[in-house]
């Protein structure tokens, strides 16, 4: 594959909020997904399915053994069955949540030409951004989104964030803050549950050194949404990701058993799922599960995804004590420096990267 992300976008950006807001009846052909791709009733799982909801309050209480064993009982299952589950009772505030994702809807809110000020290339990502992937002709997805980077701090810059609306600054600074502590928490939790050392997961992202970066993604009102997806099928490259999705919009659904289940968000709840990097360091107990987002006519959607990955450059390879006789490594060393250049190049696609990964055997 070729790769050249120093180049900028392929085609002249188009705002999908530009598109939504001008009233236009149908919607452009670069947005129409092959009918197999489409959401349609037939594939999507019965409306009373829901991912695992997990109540993580009691593992803080260290004196109850029994309430800790059931919560990584939990865990453990939804890992090893879902890739996905949703989170109470974590720590965050509820204020909190509330208002960094209404400060977000704000920003998306402002005229297109103040967020023009913040405009993204393919080189970082950083900004504003109306595509991921650099193929030219690409079906395109129907959202907007703003990309930042959080962690190295030497890669915070707080002058490539919205200024506007007021606190917007501060408040995804205390909102990172708290997603990062979530974050070491449960890699302790996956370490236990894989049988390995508490700190195992947390050191192989690279201790102290971890990335993380927060994609904020704006689904606006759609005329035909049934002919396209605000974000295509993808497994997440990185190690976790915490979603904070829209608390009045449903749209993220998630791959189980070739239906799509449309996940109902509980009050206050974090969406957790396992990336690539998590699925090769446990030499696949664990996978990371495609999932995709849908659009509606009516509402506009916002959703926070705070990525939790590890340091770049190191090589993310599954763990020694995990592999066996029976049960070779699976997959060869890469850093995730290599390993995301695939969907800042290609844009999201299914599992084929991680699948691809595969060692020959
Ligand atoms: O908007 C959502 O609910 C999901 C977003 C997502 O999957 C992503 O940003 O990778």
């Amino acid at each position: 594959m070729t790769t050249n992300l120093n180049q900028d976008w392929p085609e002249p950006i188009v705002r999908v909020q530009s598109l939504s807001e001008s009233g236009c009846s149908a919607v452009p052909s670069r947005y129409i997904k092959p009918p197999s791709d489409r959401p349609n009733v037939f594939s999507v799982a019965s409306p009373s399915m829901n991912i695992p909801i997990i109540d993580i309050y009691g593992f803080a209480l260290d004196q109850d053994d029994s309430l800790r064993q059931t919560i990584l009982n939990q865990i453990s299952d939804a890992c090893r069955n879902w890739g996905f589950f949703q989170i109470i009772n974590h720590g965050i505030r509820g204020e909190l949540l509330d208002d960094v994702r209404r400060a977000w809807y704000d920003f998306f809110k402002l005229s297109v030409e103040m967020k023009q000020a913040y405009a993204n290339n393919p080189k970082t990502y950083e900004g504003y951004g109306s595509r991921l992937g650099v193929q030219k002709g690409a079906i395109l997805d129907w959202s907007d989104y703003f990309f930042l980077h959080y962690l190295p701090s030497h890669l915070k810059d707080h002058s490539k964030w919205p200024a506007i609306p007021d606190f917007i600054r501060e408040m995804t600074e205390e909102y990172g803050e708290e997603v990062v502590k979530v974050g070491g928490k449960l890699l302790k939790l996956l370490s236990l549950n894989l049988g390995l050392q508490e700190g195992y997961l947390q050191n192989a992202f690279g201790g102290e050194e971890v990335g993380a970066c927060l994609r904020v993604n704006y689904y606006p009102k759609c005329p035909q949404p049934e002919l396209t997806l605000g974000l295509s099928s993808h497994s997440d490259p990185g190690g976790l990701t915490f979603l904070l999705p829209d608390d009045k919009v449903a749209g993220l659904q998630v791959r189980k058993d070739e239906k799509w289940i449309t996940v109902k968000p509980a009050a206050h709840a974090i969406i957790v799922n396992v990336g690539d990097q998590v699925q090769v360091l446990s030499n696949a107990i664990y996978k990371s599960v495609e999932h995709r987002v849908i659009v509606n006519s009516d509402k506009e959607r916002v959703s926070l995804a705070f990525f939790y990955n590890p340091k770049s450059d190191i090589p993310i390879e599954p763990a020694k004590a995990l592999i066996t006789q029976d049960r070779p490594a699976l997959y060869p060393p890469m850093t995730f420096d290599e390993y995301r250049l695939f969907i800042r190049t290609r844009g999201p696609q299914g599992k084929s990267q991680v699948d691809a990964l595969k060692s020959p055997r």
